[in-house]
């Protein structure tokens, strides 16, 4: 036996109790009263909640983007993952013209796998859909990457597919068991919009928001759910912040309809008076974040559970980057961090009374190993299980600042966030990979996982 946790109180989605966990081999091998092993490392959880590592479903680690390349690599990324109890990262493998699927995964996985200092896996971002892609989505589900994402926008960075390449996307999908994905926003209204404010001297990051408000993303929600519907096909929607789109997948999903919603923590934190601060062009994501009304909708679209995963969207720039845009919001690249932030940040509004404990390890770890096909060996604490184990203090206060963030980069629009609880050890298969405000793991020590398709 290599490690016992012992005292703890274990939560699940489903389920808050006190028992010991053993692991061995990287895997969960009992839990239950007073286990005792000679020879095991023992760890005291008295007073602490023992959870799943989080899965953020959604980074672009070293992505080109944006006239530059995202900030943190893949072993920054998932340095700063491990030290906010995220145990596995989805990140996106962007597909190049004239690439096939498991090519464009290959590149990536080659990338990744030196540096990843916890698991991960893949969702495909497709860019090109000739019949040849569309004839390896049985193959890329077998190589272990099911999932892909449709851009709805970003026409002239050469990622946006047209409605009609969605639609072969949701059917061929339907056939294989994979699961497409959207980010969904109009790309035809925001260019109109942005070209108006520009030439009315409208340059500030207010304006990126004034040039995506809830209206574009919500009729994009609403098309991608037509199609899906019209396919039987299951979709899923990236970091949705906007209420009516919310409303449309919760009247999809009362007719039936299999689709799911993910919402991102800065849209659940800040609203878009944050474009309105000096430093504004910091918090420049795409979709940008919404106003009041959208976010307490995503807040009670989490409770009800017609949004069923929080993840990051983690894409973040220094700042001397996000400075291209000081005079001009178009040139500021997109993307925002939260990879370190996201469990602390659920975790602690269940500290506060929000939402429970179950819902924080519902909606960033439980729900999404199910839907991207990693359920039951990650997401959960069972025996048979992955020893993916967050050890955390409910009593401890922590003020988020960049110095005690593990990433590369120079700030964080999470600054001064104060946080009641925190994670105080994070374990990757049974190794200690955070303690304490420490990053203790290596790169290299992450795996591939491979999901699976849908059935
Ligand atoms: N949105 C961002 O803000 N950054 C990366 C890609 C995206 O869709
Ligand atoms: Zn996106
Ligand atoms: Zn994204």
């Amino acid at each position: 036996m290599d490690l016992v946790i012992k005292n703890g109180t274990i939560i699940t989605a489903n389920d808050t109790y006190k028992a010991d966990i053993a692991v061995k081999d990287g895997k969960i091998v009992m839990i239950g009263h007073n286990i005792m092993l000679q020879g095991a490392e023992m760890v005291d959880a008295a007073g602490k909640y023992v959870l799943p590592g989080a899965i953020d479903a959604h980074t672009h680690l070293q992505m080109p983007f944006g006239g530059t390349t995202s900030a943190d690599s893949y072993e920054a990324g998932t340095r700063a993952a491990a030290c906010g109890g995220v145990t596995t990262v989805f990140d996106f493998v962007i597909q190049r013209k004239g690439q096939g699927l498991i090519e464009a995964v290959e590149g990536r996985k080659q990338l990744c796998d030196p540096q990843a200092c916890v698991d991960y896996a893949f969702h495909t971002a497709i860019t090109d859909l000739t019949p040849a892609v569309l004839d390896e989505f049985g193959a890329s589900a077998e190589y272990g990457v099911p999932s892909f994402k449709l851009f709805m926008v970003y026409k002239k960075e050469g990622l946006m597919v047209d409605d009609g390449v969605l639609a072969l996307a949701l059917e061929k999908s339907k056939e294989t068991g994979c699961l497409v994905a959207v980010h969904a926003e109009n790309p035809d209204v925001i260019d109109k919009r942005i070209e108006k404010f520009i030439s009315e001297g409208k340059t500030s990051a207010w304006y990126h928001y004034e040039s995506r408000p809830e209206f574009v993303e919500a009729e994009a929600d609403k098309r991608a759910i037509h199609w899906a519907k019209a396919f039987n096909a299951p979709l899923y929607i990236v970091h949705l912040a906007n209420k009516e789109g919310l409303d449309e997948v919760t009247k999809a999903k009362d007719e039936g309809y299999e689709i799911y919603a993910e919402t991102c923590p800065q849209y659940l934190h800040f609203t878009n008076e944050v474009y309105k601060r000096e430093d504004g062009r910091n918090w420049v994501c795409s979709p940008p974040i919404k106003a009041q009304e959208s976010q307490t909708a995503l807040w009670e679209g989490i409770k009800r559970g017609d949004i069923v995963t929080v993840a990051t969207d983690h894409c973040p720039f220094q700042s001397y980057e996000k400075d291209w845009g000081i005079n001009n919001f178009t040139k500021i690249p997109n993307g925002c961090m939260g990879i370190e932030n996201l469990y602390p940040y659920m975790l602690s509004e269940a500290n506060k009374g929000r939402i429970s404990f179950n819902k924080a390890v519902e909606v960033c770890a439980a729900n999404v190993a199910k839907i991207f096909g990693c359920a039951p060996e990650k997401g959960t604490i069972a025996v048979g299980a992955d020893a993916d184990i967050v050890i955390y203090d409910p009593d401890k206060k922590f003020i988020v600042s960049k110095d005690n963030m593990h990433s590369d980069v120079d700030y964080t629009i999470w600054e001064d966030v104060e946080l009641k609880g925190y994670p105080v050890m994070t374990f990757s298969r049974g190794k200690l990979v955070y303690n304490n405000g420490e990053f203790v793991g290596e790169p290299g020590w992450g795996r591939f996982i491979k999901c699976r398709p849908r059935k």
